[in-house]
């Protein structure tokens, strides 16, 4: 039996609803339909199934290990201690006792069975947060940059990600029927979506904040990409506004590819809300609507022309942008450890390997962060690399914090030996997504083991090469910026991609194809030499493959590069 297609699973869907709630409630079977599978994205979660179990499961004759992944919506990434311990609980009591910080700064929760995926949903608005629209064809959630120094240009940026995440909800009800027993009224199923229409967008859309010099949102790999431009007074003055990026690919399909997104202007934050109001609406209506391998905003813009949709989204939006202003960024990692802001309080910024955080012998980091909760005052705020500032110290508080820093071995990473580690990302990959051709979580510390010695041998223990991991090439953990990358192709075997810049203005390049762990080493131990013998002072690794020119820009049609400083 063919399958409809998720465009008409979204118009028949009363707004999102499906049968969801008769779905959740058949105990026959821990799956959802399959139309309400397409539809409980929207509400935050992914049926899964445990892959670790799946031919074992099959051999038994028994369904699949169904499961359930769910993602907060937290825009800029922030979270009140009292929050945390909520979170911690539904962990330990739902899911497989373990908070995972993903790549756009919010918590996932892997492994919640069908029966109590409501129970759940529960505690999560419990604790005054939701996961509307933190997956599906709407705006996903947004992101804003952590750089803890900057304290009031923070506090500015974070008011916009909520801003802007709260405008571009979804205004069904459904969410607060199926999850929270919201009583149905006369409206229910025929709600006005004014932004998104019956059908929602073609395809995901993404927003990030970036605050220069820190690009640590990777700003150029979203839908839309907004640069905060600081008046001389150290105030927004307003955004640079890119359209376009995006990171996903296919294995062979050369019809998809990663791209930048291009720069078009610049907006004042009174206009910021038309702006994207009038962005996500041109994509909402040229988007693809057949093809989803083909129906993000990058493809909209290469199939129509860039001139033709800023001519759209300025024609919707009433007004022209005004010309680009000028911004420089020095690098997309994260500063780790200590820092403190313009208003004297502390923020202590902790390297999560892949931004899982268990208990592991060692390693109780779910625990020791527990306990950081309980005696908090300030914020936990995660960023888009997987990782998390302990934010708002006030100085009286560092000692109390870093003995349990200490105790719980929250340093473990920060410690590693070397930069590379230190720095490094990998996405979820397996047993959970069921779109991993390769491990990539699972493979990081194996993978930063095998290189140490390398590293060491030419000297680079320090030298921050920015490493990037994902289990297939739909890139989520943005390894097409990664100065290094491996993106799955099959059980143990990867594409190695070379040469992304630092500052997330660059993608790197296919170096060297579907090759084994011994390999990659082979193939990265010449190149580290070289590196080590011939780098500039500061040079980055992407940057020295490009002067030495070892890779070139890739193949892809349109963007893939974005000069270092713009200064119109
Ligand atoms: Fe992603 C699909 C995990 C950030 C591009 N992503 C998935 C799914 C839901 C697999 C699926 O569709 O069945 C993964 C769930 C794995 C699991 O078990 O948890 C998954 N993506 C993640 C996370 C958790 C990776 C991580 O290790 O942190 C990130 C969650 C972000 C969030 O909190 O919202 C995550 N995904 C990204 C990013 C990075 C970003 O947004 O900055 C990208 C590349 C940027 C982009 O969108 O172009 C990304 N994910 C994708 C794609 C390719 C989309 C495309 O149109 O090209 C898919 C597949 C799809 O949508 O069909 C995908
Ligand atoms: Fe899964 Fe691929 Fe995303 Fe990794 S990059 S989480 S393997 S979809």
């Amino acid at each position: 039996m063919s399958h409809p297609s998720v465009e008409d699973i979204k118009i028949n869907s009363r707004r999102l609803r499906g049968t969801l709630q008769q779905g959740l409630e058949d105990p026959v079977t821990g799956s959802l339909s399959f139309d309400d599978q397409r539809l409980v994205k929207f509400h935050g979660s992914y049926q899964q199934d445990d892959r670790d179990l799946r031919d074992e499961r099959r051999r038994q004759k028994l369904e699949p290990a169904h499961q359930f992944m769910i993602r907060i919506r937290a825009p800029g990434g922030v979270f009140t201690p009292t929050q945390w311990l909520h979170l911690d609980h539904i962990a330990t009591t739902w899911a497989n006792h373990s908070l995972r910080v993903t790549t756009r700064q919010t918590f996932q929760f892997h492994g919640v069975i069908k029966r109590e995926l409501k129970a759940t949903m529960q505690a999560i608005n419990a604790a005054a947060l939701d996961t509307i629209a933190a997956c599906g064809d709407v705006n996903r959630n947004v992101l804003g940059a952590s750089n803890p120094l900057q304290s009031r240009l923070h506090a500015q940026v974070h008011e916009w990600t909520q801003q802007l995440s709260s405008h571009f909800l979804p205004r069904t009800r459904a969410y607060y029927e199926v999850w929270l027993d919201e009583a149905k009224v006369a409206s229910s199923g025929e709600e006005e979506e004014p932004v998104y229409g019956a059908t929602y967008l073609p395809r995901k859309f993404k927003i990030a904040v970036a605050v220069p010099p820190s690009n640590d949102v990777d700003v150029f790999a979203n839908d839309l990409g907004l640069i905060a431009i600081v008046d001389s007074q150290g105030d927004l003055a307003g955004f640079n506004v890119a359209i376009g990026g995006g990171m996903g690919a296919s294995h062979g399909d050369a019809n998809t590819y990663p791209r930048l997104g291009n720069v078009i202007g610049f907006v004042r934050p009174d206009r910021l809300l038309a702006l994207v109001e009038a962005v996500i609406t041109t994509q909402r209506d040229y988007g693809d609507r057949v093809e989803r391998k083909h129906a993000r905003f990058k493809y909209t813009i290469d199939t129509h022309g860039v001139d033709f949709i800023v001519a759209q989204i300025q024609q919707r939006a009433g007004f022209e942008l005004e010309p680009v202003r000028s911004w420089s960024f020095a690098h997309n990692g994260d500063r780790l450890g200590w820092a403190r802001s313009e208003d004297g309080l502390w923020h202590l910024t902790l390297s999560l390997p892949s931004g899982r955080i268990a208990d592991r012998p060692g390693t109780p980091h779910l625990s020791g962060l527990r306990e950081i909760a309980r005696i908090h005052h300030g914020q936990f705020r995660l960023t888009a690399n997987q990782n998390l500032t302990i934010a708002a110290v006030a100085e009286g508080e560092r000692e109390r914090i870093d003995a349990l820093v200490a105790q719980y071995a929250l340093d473990s990473e920060n410690n590693a030996t070397t930069a590379l580690a230190r720095h490094a990302v990998a996405c979820v990959a397996l047993p959970t997504c069921a779109l991993a051709m390769a491990e990539a979580e699972r493979y990081l510390p194996d993978f930063v083991s095998a290189l140490e010695p390398l590293l060491d041998r030419h000297g680079l223990r320090e030298a921050p090469i920015l490493l990037r991991i994902s289990g297939c090439p739909n890139g989520c953990s943005r390894p097409y910026l990664g100065e290094i990358a491996l993106v799955g192709k099959a059980p143990g075997r990867y594409n190695l991609m070379l040469g992304a810049d630092h500052r997330g203005q660059r993608l790197n390049t296919l170096y060297r194809e579907n090759i084994a762990e011994a390999d990659i080493l082979a193939a990265l131990d010449p190149l580290l030499g070289r590196y080590a013998a011939e780098r500039n002072e500061a040079e980055g690794f992407g940057d020295f493959l490009h002067r030495a020119g070892i890779v070139a820009l890739p193949p892809y049609p349109t963007h893939r590069q974005i000069p270092v400083e713009l200064h119109p």
